[in-house]
């Protein structure tokens, strides 16, 4: 068995389960592992089926150990105070999560996001030691790309987000937050990636929804990010009346030229979308 423990001792509260070394690390853990509250659910169902014991363990560790009660009970106290409120599903759902042994949060570790998620093994010098706080955020139009069998976002890199992926139609990352500051410039990197050996250009947009409104058509919400074989990169300025807090960003590649309209498919290329934190 794994070593999989709290590394908290006991806490009154649930806000507060997080390893004492962590403490000033806590806003880093928060911003980069987002989950929506459905899928801090998952996480916690993953953990209740692929550990079974831990739960109650935490559980023995944020309730009263002394107290004899039954594991289901001890379980269910844990989910009220993590997931539930009035019998639905909390908006600012939590989630308890790995982090490695320097307290950092593993970047590309998203086990455990649904229950159907298989059970692979927590790194063994991984530790749980943080719970998370998820926003609730606007539905967004729903896009992909018609094909994808000869082009795709290779990767991603902005801010401290750095993120390599393969050829998917459409795909939402929310395990990992780029973090910026409304008064700064940061460099877009976006690489495209080929099936073969040949290489075609491609047109780049980046749409970031930055009232938070839940839509990408306001002002400076759209910016044509150039046409490219190669990486290319754009500096991204957050405009003047950015709202604070988290936002989306959506990227889109097509060989076919793209749109200036985010909820557009994308004839051949893909689309990512990341999740995104103006500090
Ligand atoms: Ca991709
Ligand atoms: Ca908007």
């Amino acid at each position: 068995m794994l070593k999989v423990m709290l590394t908290s001792t006991f806490i009154a509260s649930v806000a507060a389960i997080i390893a004492p070394t962590v403490q000033a690390n806590t806003t880093l853990f928060e911003s980069r592992d987002v989950l929506t509250p459905q899928q801090a659910l998952g996480r916690f169902q993953w953990l209740e089926k692929c550990y079974p014991g831990l739960l109650v363990e935490v559980s023995d560790n944020i309730f009263d150990p002394t107290t004899p009660i039954p594991n289901e009970e001890k379980i269910a106290n844990l989910k009220k105070v993590m997931l539930y409120k009035n019998s639905a599903l909390r908006n600012d759902a939590k989630y308890l999560t790995f982090g490695d042994e320097d307290n950092a949060n593993p970047k590309n570790w998203f086990a455990g996001i649904s229950p159907t998620t298989s059970c692979l093994q927590i790194p063994s010098d991984y530790r749980i030691s943080a719970v998370m706080v998820t926003p609730a955020m606007p539905n967004y139009c729903e896009t992909r790309s018609r094909e994808r069998d000869y082009e795709h976002i290779k990767s991603v890199k902005f801010s401290n987000l750095d993120n390599t992926s393969s050829n998917t139609f459409y795909s939402n990352y929310v395990g990992d937050t780029a973090k910026i500051y409304a008064d700064k410039s940061y460099q877009l990197t976006l690489t495209p990636g080929f099936s073969g050996a040949e290489t075609y250009p491609e047109t780049w947009h980046v749409f970031i929804d930055w009232n938070q409104d839940g839509d990408f058509k306001d002002s400076k919400e759209m910016l044509f990010a150039g046409v490219s074989e190669q990486a290319l990169q754009v500096e991204i300025t957050p405009p003047t009346g950015a709202k604070k807090g988290m936002t989306k960003m959506r990227v889109t590649m097509d060989y076919l030229g793209g749109s200036n309209d985010a909820c557009k498919e994308v004839d051949s290329g893909e689309v990512e979308d990341y999740l995104l934190y103006v500090k």
